[in-house]
Parts: structure tokens; sequence; C-alpha cells
């Protein structure tokens, strides 16, 4: 097998990469020290994270000059994310680090004001119709000083924002968003680079539009499948779904049983192969300790990560975790775990209400020690996903109770016209006295970077998400929703992206049932004009 040189000092999830890798028929060789720059064919360097944490670690490990000798060897080289930044001269992010200076150009941040970073999406790239995968706040701008120097630019579109979305020039090239993580579009453009016969892929792809139709730029709606996942009564990890949370049903000898849906690697491997953009696994028996080494999620991590190369987010647990034997565990440790594993983000649903609580009663003052702040500080904060489990409290009238309510069109069981949003911890077992609105204000403050928006009234339903809901935590903070609970039908999932802002579509139970498949929604968004990730082969 041919073989390539990967450097790896500050990326999170190596492994999809690696994996991504081996899919297309390369060998991965470590780069383990600067010596080994000089004996390697082709080098890769991912990254992800800080600019000036990027540079000043391969600063301090000293590789600056041998990476710039080997670039400047004319053998190929591929940077990804901030392995493309760290080609520029310098960014905003870190303004006295300098970069590789090998492409002129400064990268900066994106128009804060006009929409919500990191982004997280799909853009047009490298060929008009594919669509890839960026997490990115700072971007290089596409201008003249760039072109002048001989480098071919493909474009992103964030918003009204042009950015260089991929950029080669003879031995070079560079990728901002992810190949590893864009599905078949990503594994053809890193086949491509290693074989050698794409280094300069870009002619054609400036300002890269679809040939025709009307779906021109803005963002990518991203449609998610949910895997529930737990130990079945037999002893076996099994995707679950319930109804409000209840994933027993009754079996044909009339006893309980945990309702058993399929294996999580081979239902994953279907969402992804049907075209989900994203894959969600959640640990809903987390609460019941385990020693860190025995997470049961890991290995399934492991095994999806070989075929399915979308992003991955795991649930359920992300917390301290203390072994029976008293050693801590810190919930930083817990995620980097998971993030060695294969996975890209973690979720976490029950430590971040305690926190919230905590940042309430503290006079909302940060403690810089909550899992959500030290897993953002430490893998960026789209790195970080929030599970909210909401339900219905109806009220008569917003006077009745000291939390935000809502007028609500669908009244209570006594005919009450307003409710509020209780959260609730445990996989909804237990409600405390806060909303869903100081919830989300809370972790967005402390750094989450994306909001799982379930809701325990309809999960399970098919009667659609609870679009109540999903507008009132749009309106109340600017980091992206996932609406989740309750899709039955395709028509749910354009409802849901017509009738609020949200940015991703959350189904399971109907995937998992084979009601409908992950492919059929997305058809059916495309008809309704509606932005979507093709399915590619
Ligand atoms: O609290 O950090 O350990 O995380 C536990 C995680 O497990 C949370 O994200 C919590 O939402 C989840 N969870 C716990 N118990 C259950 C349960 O169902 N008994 N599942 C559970 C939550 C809800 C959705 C579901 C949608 C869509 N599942 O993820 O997939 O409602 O379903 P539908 O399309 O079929 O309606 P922690």
């Amino acid at each position: 097998m041919p073989k390539v040189h990967l450097l790896d000092t500050v990326s999170g999830n190596i492994r999809s990469l690696v994996n991504a890798i081996e899919r297309v028929g390369f060998e991965i060789e470590w780069i383990k020290s600067p010596d080994d720059l000089a004996t390697a064919e082709r080098v890769i360097f991912p990254g992800v994270g800080h600019f000036g944490h990027c540079m000043q670690t391969l600063s301090k490990a000293g590789y600056i000059e041998p990476l710039k000798s080997f670039i400047n060897s004319g053998k190929p080289f591929m940077g990804i994310c901030v392995g493309l930044q760290a080609l520029f001269t310098a960014s905003e992010e870190s303004p006295s680090t300098p970069g590789l200076g090998i492409i002129p150009g400064t990268l900066k941040l994106f128009d804060l004001t006009t929409k919500s970073v990191p982004h997280i999406g799909s853009f047009y790239g490298l060929r008009p119709h594919s669509k890839y995968y960026y997490v990115h706040s700072y971007a290089a701008p596409v201008d003249d000083g760039v072109m002048a120097d001989g480098w071919e630019v493909a474009t992103g579109v964030y918003g009204e924002e042009e950015f260089v979305g991929a950029i080669g020039k003879g031995n070079v090239f560079a990728t901002q968003f992810h190949p590893e993580k864009s599905g078949a579009a990503g594994l053809r453009v890193l086949k491509a680079f290693l074989n050698g016969i794409c280094l300069s892929p870009l002619s054609g792809a400036r300002a890269a539009e679809p040939a025709e139709g009307p779906r021109l730029g803005g963002l990518t709606r991203r449609i998610i499948a949910c895997l529930d996942v737990r130990t079945n009564d037999q002893g076996d990890l099994v995707v679950t779904k319930g109804d409000q949370y209840d994933v027993r049903e009754e079996s044909a000898e009339g006893t309980s049983r945990v309702r058993n849906l399929g294996k999580p690697v081979e239902l994953a491997k279907r969402y992804f192969e049907d075209g989900a953009d994203e894959i969600t696994f959640l640990n809903i028996t987390s609460f019941r300790n385990c020693p860190l080494a025995d997470l049961p999620m890991l290995e399934i991590l492991r095994e999806t990560s070989k075929t399915v190369f979308v992003p991955l987010t795991i649930g359920g647990g992300i917390k301290d975790v203390i072994d029976p034997d008293g050693t801590v565990h810190p919930a930083l440790e817990v995620a980097t775990l998971y993030f060695k594993s294969g996975a890209d983000k973690v979720s976490i649903g029950t430590d971040a209400v305690t926190a919230a609580e905590e940042y309430y009663a503290s006079g909302e003052s940060l403690s810089g020690k909550t899992a959500i702040e030290t897993i953002s500080k430490a893998y960026g904060n789209q790195a970080v996903v929030v599970s909210v489990d909401p339900k219905r409290v109806y009220v008569a009238s917003p006077s009745a109770t000291s939390h935000t309510t809502i007028k609500t069109a669908y009244p209570g069981p006594q005919g009450e016209g307003y409710c509020w949003y209780q959260c609730t911890i445990k996989g909804g077992r237990e409600g405390r006295d806060m909303d869903v609105h100081q919830l989300v204000k809370a972790v967005e403050a402390m750094g989450a970077g994306e909001i799982l928006l379930n809701c325990i009234d309809k999960d399970g339903s098919n009667s659609g998400f609870d679009l109540e809901l999903i507008d009132a935590v749009k309106s109340a903070i600017c980091i992206p929703v996932i609406a989740s609970s309750g899709a039955g039908v395709p028509e749910h999932f354009v409802e849901v992206f017509e009738k609020t802002g949200s940015d991703a579509a959350l189904g399971a139970g109907m995937f998992h049932r084979r009601e409908y498949t992950v492919r059929q929604v997305k058809k059916y968004l495309a008809e309704k004009e509606l932005l979507v990730r093709d399915v590619e082969e």
C-alpha cells in the first residue's frame, strides 16, 4: 500500500481522517519528529482549534523550518482546516503569531452580527453540486493578492461572505473543509490528492454554483439521524426508541422488554449511505455509573468511524466520572476519549442542567470548570452540543409561574392557554426548577456550540416537531439549534425549516422503523427548494 505521512500535533478527531485515508487505499505513517519530514514522500497536516495554539505547538516542537522545507521541496502537501490556515501569513485570531507564510493573506473572523459562529455547514465547493463540511470561525477572504500569486481558489459562501474553501498551487493543496467528514465527495478529494492526479483541481470551481436550478448559496439544511442506544434485557447494546422517553414495550409473553430496533454500527452505516448529514448516538442509560475504560459507546464509535464519513456526535454520560476504585476522571478526559475514538462532538444533557443551576446560583458567573467550558476551550465551541430534554407545564396565565411562558395554540388538559418548558435530567426522570430559556442562555454563555432540542411531549409521537418550542429557543440564543422529537413524515422536516429558524432537524423512530429513509426526506426537501447536501455514491 502506498504511504502518506500524517502530522498530528493539534487535531481532535484524527481517527476519522485515518480511516478515510485507509479507505482510499493509503497507509499512514506518523510524523513523530521534525526529522521525519526529510524522508516523507507526501504529507497531510490536519488541524482543528486555535491558529495561535497550532502555530506555537509547531514552533515549540521545531516543525516550522522543516515544514517550510518540505513544502518548498515540491513534494505533495495537503493542509486541512487549521492546516490550511497555517499556510497563510497571519490570522486575526492570534495577531502576534505568524503563520508559515506560504500563501499571502490574513484570516479574518466571520461577521458575528449576521451569523452564529463557528458555522457548521456544507457549501458549494470543488465540484459544482458537491457540498463539504466546514467547522471554522476564521476564514481567508478571497482577494486579488492570493490570485495574483498564482493560487487557484475554490470559494465557499457563508451568508453574504465569500471565503477560501480550498486552495492549491503546484504541490500544495489545502481545504478549509474536512474531507473526512464530507461523505463521498470528501473521500474523492482525498483520493485525488493522494494519487497526485488532482493537485490543481480547482479550475472552474471558483464561485462554484450549481449548474442549474434556483437553489443558490445559503445554509444547507442538515438532516441528522439519531440512535438512542442502551443495553437490552439480554445484555446486548441495541438501538431503541421511546414514546415520550419510555423505551419499553410489551412482549408476546406479556412481559415488558426494551424495544430493539437494530444494531448501532449497522444502522449508522445505513443512514450514512442514505445521505444523513450527521449521526448522533445517545447512550440513554448513562446515568448508571460505569468505569471509564468500559464505556460502551467507545467501541461503537471506533467501528462506526470506519464506515461513516460524516460528523459523529456522542451523548450520554459526558460528565466527571468516578471509577469504582475512586479515581476521578474529569469530563474533559471523558470527552477526549470519545474524540480519540471517532467522535466530532459530544452532547451534554444532565450535567448541563446542573452547571446552569450553579451558574444562576452564583449570580451568572462562569466558573471555568464545567464540562461545557473545559471541553469547548480545549476542542472549540462547535465540539460541544447541549441536549435539552424539556417537558411542557401548562398554566392558565403567565403570572401563574416565575418561568418564561409562551402562549400556545395547543392548550393544556384544563384548557390552559400558556405553558413553560421544564428542563429535566436523567433522560426525563427528574424535573428541575429551570425553564428551557434559562438553560439555553446559560449554556450559550458557557460556550456550548449547538443545542439539540428534544421535546418529551413530542418524542416518538410522529406528529411533527414542537414548532412553538423551537421558535422560542431560537429567538433566545444565537447558536445553532437542532430540532428534535416528533418527526413522522418528510413534510415535518419541511415544516420545521420553513416555519422556524432551526439549523438542522433530527429524526429517529421513522428511520429505524423504515417508514421513510433519509434519502426520501432529502429528496422531498430539495423538491421544496430547500438546500440539502445531495446523496453522492
Ligand atoms: O444526561 O448527559 O447523560 O445524556 C443522556 C442523553 O440521553 C440525553 O441526550 C437524553 O436526551 C438522552 N435520553 C435519555 N433517556 C432517553 C430516553 O428516550 N429514555 N433519549 C433519551 C432521548 C430523544 C431524542 C430522540 C428524538 C427523536 N432521545 O434524541 O431521538 O426525540 O425521536 P423521534 O424522531 O422518534 O420522535 P446525559
